[in-house]
């Protein structure tokens, strides 16, 4: 089997488009609090989720939104349930964090490391409910030193679940460089479970494609779960309006806000001693180097990667660009209908 790659840049350009859509109601007020964004994660997320049959689950982290709408959850109910609204998917409840379906079994949480004990509970219904049915957890790399995540995988490769656990190291966990908390190589620490780990490029959604056909195709099986590394950036820093991004972007604006209370915690009486803060001081300057030189290096777009390889058809192209802006035109103001 080979992956459509036209169907899996449907899927990507939807899920990009609907998330543009997503940030600006967030940047013009209508969604309150936190927004994580997948934007730069589209082709892990099809490479996978778009392999997912009738009766398979996933259990999501904290960016759910393209999973969901990739797996077909309605983008209408999903916008509304950001804004926190009664007819959103959750009741208005969940935000863009806490989402479930019970009709497509997708279920998210903001608790870092918890898809993993939900995945492996979805793993075990499916082997007594739905015979030959699998589950997908998807968590980041800041999520592999949690012990629920840890322990889920070594009860998914005891009781041999069919599973894929679906690691997207963004190389960050908010402010913390991954590199600076994490011992070992993440492949090798799953392999000491005893599953299977592949590396994968996961901008590149074909690669994404066959490592995840493999990784399904053992889990149906029976033969167990299995763990995909896929490497993938997050353009729009750890949330909307990242602090650290924002000074990368604009620095001579953005400085003057923090220059006042970073001088101010170094030259303040009270505290701790001039040089444990200036040692903070210098960390800061060295998270802003570090995400300067991230964003730098960040330049692969795995919606423009595909793109690339199908422009030698631009008339189909533009055909599923132009269908896709009008579906989500169409949602966006459904969903804004509904408010007024
Ligand atoms: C158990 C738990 N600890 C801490 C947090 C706060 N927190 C939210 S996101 C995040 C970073 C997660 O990093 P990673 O798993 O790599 O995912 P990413 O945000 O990079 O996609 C942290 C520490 C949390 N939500 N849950």
């Amino acid at each position: 089997m080979q992956p459509d790659v036209w169907v899996l840049y449907e899927h990507m350009y939807r899920s990009r488009l609907f998330e543009e859509a997503v940030s600006r109601q967030w940047k013009e007020g209508r969604i309150s609090g936190e927004m994580h964004l997948s934007i730069g994660e589209e082709a892990v997320v099809a490479g996978t989720v778009l392999q997912l049959q009738e009766g398979d689950a996933m259990a999501l982290d904290h960016r759910g939104t393209s999973p969901m709408v990739m797996r077909g959850v309605d983008m209408v109910r999903l916008l509304r349930e950001f804004m926190g609204q009664a007819d959103g998917l959750c009741c208005g409840k969940g935000g863009h964090m806490h989402l479930f379906s019970r009709q497509h079994l997708a279920a998210s949480s903001g608790i870092v490391g918890a898809s993993g004990p939900a995945a492996a509970g979805f793993a075990l219904a499916a082997r007594h409910l739905r015979p030959g049915t699998i589950a997908l957890a998807f968590f980041g790399e800041g999520a592999m030193n949690q012990g629920m995540l840890l322990e889920a995988m070594n009860l998914a490769v005891v009781w041999k679940l069919p599973l894929v656990f679906v690691c997207k190291d963004s190389k960050w966990a908010i402010t913390t460089v991954s590199a600076t908390v994490t011992g070992g190589k993440l492949t090798k620490r799953a392999e000491s479970f005893g599953m299977p780990a592949v590396e994968i490029d996961g901008t590149d959604a074909e690669a994404v494609w066959y490592a995840a056909r493999d990784a399904m195709k053992r889990a149906r099986s029976g033969r167990g779960p299995s763990f995909l590394l896929a490497a993938c950036p997050h353009p729009e820093g750890h949330f909307l309006g990242d602090p650290l991004l924002r000074i990368t972007r604009n620095p001579v604006k953005e400085i003057k806000n923090v220059a006042g209370p970073l001088v101010k915690s170094v030259t303040r009486l009270k505290g701790g001693s001039v040089a444990k803060r200036t040692g903070g001081l210098g960390k800061v300057s060295s998270l802003i180097g570090q995400t300067t030189k991230a964003q730098l290096l960040r330049q692969k777009d795995p919606l423009k990667i595909l793109c690339g390889k199908l422009k030698k058809d631009s008339g189909r192209l533009r055909e599923i660009e132009v269908r896709i802006e009008n579906e989500i035109q169409q949602v966006i103001s459904s969903a804004l209908k509904a408010q007024a």
